[in-house]
């Protein structure tokens, strides 16, 4: 037995430190594996138990390819800038940096005790210099590339705390801080292009093995709308409105317009119209001004608008309808103006209900009794189906077209093409798509952060830092409050402001944003390849080596963001051939992992108390329990609460491993008999099975199911307790490593972790059972298990079945008249009664 825990992993710990060359990534001849595990941001509260689930399976999976002689790449690191840190750097008058290091001393401490596998040599920090001067150069790359620009973007601001604020910042529209209501403030920022990739970063997913779950929601994310752009004539002005619609089947049936008040037409109304109309329009955009788009685009508010004065052609009739401005239309998607069809959009529609607009249905369905609901047969008569628009529009893209002229009686979705080549033809619109994704600010107001490299000059606007400058580095202030202008601290350091353009050489000044927290973890996975390379940001041999990622395991909350940024940073690489042209996408496969709730079944919250931490449970049960405990919780990507009590079984299966371990040592037989053998080769298939599909859970309950079985056997080889530890190893190494040392011969590995993964001797692996009743006179006594050939050969099954417990006792002391057996289903013994 293993006497003392805490002992015994403090050798084994100290072992594996002294040993770097067991889990570097470069040894080793056999198929690369690349398992990424999202690093984690290293708060001052430390590991949580999320993280310890998180890591545990890719810890095991890597564990697993390891022994079975893949060559894996398993790295860690810090995503170290963000706000927590910051702010407690406000709070405490401490510096960021001193913070970071603390905690990340910390993070690593305890990753080591949870015995995680990572190759320590290839620790990264986003905060570091080294690090982050390849972040700024992937920034110089896409403004150098026309996908970095600034704009006029609003920001959160706290006009009582007077800082500009993040969106993790602001709850429920009110300041973290200060619980001041949050109002949107006007200021120029850095935003990047992304929505230039959206296309490809569509199509990108073919190449990927993600779960549909995931594309899905990358693809969602994006929100690729398919139809047309069409120019209206504005009456008696010499102007156009373009609209973006998905319907432009339904043009003949648009019987008003709406812009957003953001919209350009808006502003050169004053000149348009009389000064009465103008003051209302005024009004109306101001009170448009506060609502976010969210609450704009609800379909269950209000809507409101007013009209503009103004009217315009539809293009296809040439009839004239009135143009209004509602705030339900953003400025930021497809033209910022549509084509109104109340007959065929509920928004539409109730905008028409509300201002007295007309309706014109123009797509009816198949069948118009059936969608009317009208007993009568009304569908000879159409105009039926005009009163019942009045009640509620049609708003399926499906059924035939009428009072549209010349389209009349055509089908869609049929003849959609044939709409979008007729508008083409006439030369009135064409097709077009639109995203729902929006570019991304990139500007941030914050210290902790990268300084973004750019430097504004009169003379030469916008000039990226030169590469040969890199890193700008972060200066260390005195203060790291944001400014009362919405401005970084940065901004208040003349040293670091003042500058010369690296263009003319003239007086100039740094711009004094930081990065968004993604910009470091977008191409963190490259930068393990590669650490120390001062001259790129990873060298295209090592990239070659170890791209794409094969397997990242991540949580739910990244599956669309940051997901999205890093193949987006990744893609543009591509492009600009930074990385290898044969590898398109970043990660082949992508697994979120659960969610683990407290034993109440709520989020875990210091509020609620109901917190795990890793630590504390570790000491109490030892690391292999909570390990083996977490895998056992349920599948990978479930969500589980926690429970001690489960966790108390799993320690104590190890004990009865640990257990079994000794007595079979003492008594190990020189040679194996068959039934171990069977037992053995089965654990190793089923177990090598489970955990290439990452089903860890189901692992676990195979060593049980293996040790109840083989506690049966009188002996063991000590061959087979080799084995077993070896079994043992990913889930639990310090134990696994215990007994490995116990067992093995001289010239076996030193560790178990380093040893090669047994290989299944199919001769002992029965593949395949049946299942069959057996019965006595009629009466079903027995289910029996037996292997599929078995089940081919009647005498076998009869004999196997007069052993069984459940069928000896009433065949005891009887006659057996006949024995009927159907093959691999029953078998039923008629005896005299
Ligand atoms: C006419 C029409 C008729 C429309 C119909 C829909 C149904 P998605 O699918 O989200 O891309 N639209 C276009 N730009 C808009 C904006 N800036 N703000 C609000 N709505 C906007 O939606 C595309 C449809 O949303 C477009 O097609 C347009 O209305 C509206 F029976 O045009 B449709
Ligand atoms: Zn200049």
């Amino acid at each position: 037995m293993i006497e003392n825990i805490v002992k015994m992993e403090n050798k084994w710990k100290k072992f594996w430190e002294e040993h770097p060359e067991f889990y570097r990534a470069d040894e080793g001849e056999g198929e690369k594996k690349y398992v990424l595990v999202e690093f984690p941001y290293p708060s001052g509260s430390g590991l949580h138990v999320g993280h310890a689930f998180s890591f545990t399976g890719g810890d095991v999976y890597a564990r697993y390819q390891r022994m079975k002689g893949g060559k894996v790449m398993f790295p860690m690191g810090w995503d170290a800038f963000g706000l927590p840190t910051e702010n407690y750097a406000i709070k405490t008058k401490r510096k960021p940096q001193e913070v970071t290091k603390e905690n990340t001393d910390m993070f690593r401490k305890q990753m080591k005790d949870l015995a995680f596998s990572f190759d320590w040599e290839r620790e990264i920090d986003t905060t570091d210099p080294k690090y982050y001067k390849w972040t700024q150069w992937i920034f110089i790359k896409l403004f150098e590339k026309g996908l970095a620009y600034k704009e006029e973007m609003p920001i959160n601001w706290c006009p009582s705390c007077k800082i500009g604020l993040a969106n993790e910042e602001v709850v429920d529209n009110k300041c973290e801080r200060c619980g001041a209501e949050v109002s949107k403030r006007n200021i120029s920022q850095w935003v990047v292009k992304i929505t230039d990739y959206a296309d490809k970063l569509i199509s990108g997913l073919e190449k990927t093995d993600f779960i549909d779950k995931v594309k899905q929601a990358q693809i969602n994310w994006i929100g690729k709308s398919e139809g047309a752009r069409v120019k209206f004539k504005v009456k008696r002005i010499d102007d156009y409105i373009e609209v973006f619609t998905t319907r432009p089947d339904t043009l003949f049936g648009a019987s008003f317009m709406v812009v957003a008040p953001e919209h350009p037409f808006v502003g050169k109304l004053k000149e348009r119209v009389g000064q009465a109309k103008w003051k209302e329009v005024e009004e109306y955009i101001k009170k448009a001004r506060s609502k976010s788009d969210l609450e704009r685009t609800d379909l269950s508010k209000d809507k409101t608008g007013v009209f503009s004065g103004l009217t315009a052609i539809n293009p296809v009739n040439g009839s004239e309808i009135e143009i209004w401005i509602s705030d339900f239309v953003l400025g930021s998607y497809g033209t910022g103006a549509i084509m109104s069809v109340p007959g065929h959009d509920q928004r539409d529609w109730d905008f028409a209900k509300k201002y007295g607009l007309d309706i014109y249905p123009v797509i009816f369905p198949k069948n118009l009794k059936e969608y009317t609901g009208d007993n009568e047969d009304v569908f000879a008569d159409e105009s039926f189906f005009y009163e019942v628009s009045k009640e509620k529009p049609y708003t399926e893209a499906v059924g035939v077209l009428r009072a549209s002229e010349e389209w009349n009686g055509w089908e869609v979705p049929r003849d959609f093409g044939k709409v979008l080549d007729w508008i083409e033809e006439k030369g009135i619109g064409e097709r077009a798509s639109s995203y729902h994704i929006r570019d991304w600010i990139f500007s941030r107001q914050h210290y902790w952060g990268e300084p973004i490299p750019m430097v504004k000059c009169e003379k030469c606007g916008w000039v990226p830092v030169k590469e040969s400058e890199l890193p700008v580095v972060l200066p260390e202030v005195e203060a790291y409050e944001p400014t009362d202008d919405g401005k970084s601290p940065l901004s208040k350091i003349e040293s670091f402001v003042k500058t010369t353009c690296p263009q003319c050489g003239g007086e100039a000044e740094r711009e004094t944003d930081t990065m968004p927290n993604w910009a470091g973890s977008d191409w963190y996975f490259l930068r393990y390849l590669d650490v120390d390379n001062d001259t790129v940001l990873a060298s295209k041999e090592s990239m070659k080596k170890w791209l794409p990622v094969d397997v990242y395991i991540g949580g739910d909350e990244h599956n669309t963001l940051h997901l999205l940024y890093s193949r987006f940073i990744y893609q543009f690489l591509h492009d600009i051939g930074a990385v290898p042209e044969e590898t398109v996408e970043p990660y082949y496969r992508r697994l979120s992992h659960g969610v683990i709730l407290g034993n109440d079944n709520q989020r875990m919250s210091k509020s609620k108390g109901n917190v795990i931490v890793p630590e504390v449970v570790a000491d109490k049960y030892g690391v292999d329990a909570v390990r083996m405990y977490l895998m056992f919780m349920g599948p990978f990507d479930g969500t589980m609460a926690w429970n001690e009590k489960t966790l108390m079984g799993v320690k104590r299966f190890l004990d009865r491993w640990d257990k079994f371990m000794e007595i079979k040592q003492k008594n190990a037989s020189p040679a194996s008999n068959y039934n171990v053998k069977v037992i053995i080769n089965k654990l190793i298939s089923g177990v090598e099975k489970d955990l290439s599909g990452f089903k860890f859970n189901t692992v676990v309950a195979k060593m049980m199911e293996a040790l109840n079985a083989l506690s049966e056997e009188k002996e063991v080889a000590i061959d087979e307790l080799k084995v077993f530890a070896q079994i043992m190893a990913p889930m639990a190494p310090y134990r696994a490593e215990e007994w490995w040392s116990r067992l093995r011969k001289e010239d076996d590995s030193i560790s178990v972790h380093v040893s090669k993964w047994p290989e299944v001797d199919k001769k002992y692996l029965i593949e395949e059972t049946v299942k069959l009743a057996v019965a006595v006179n009629g009466k079903v006594r027995e289910v029996l298990e037996v292997d599929i050939d078995i089940a081919e050969n009647e005498s076998e099954v009869i004999k196997i079945a007069k052993m069984s417990a459940g069928v000896s006792k009433w065949l005891e002391g009887k006659e057996i008249l006949k024995e009927i057996y159907v093959k691999g289903r029953m078998l039923n013994f008629v005896v005299r009664a």
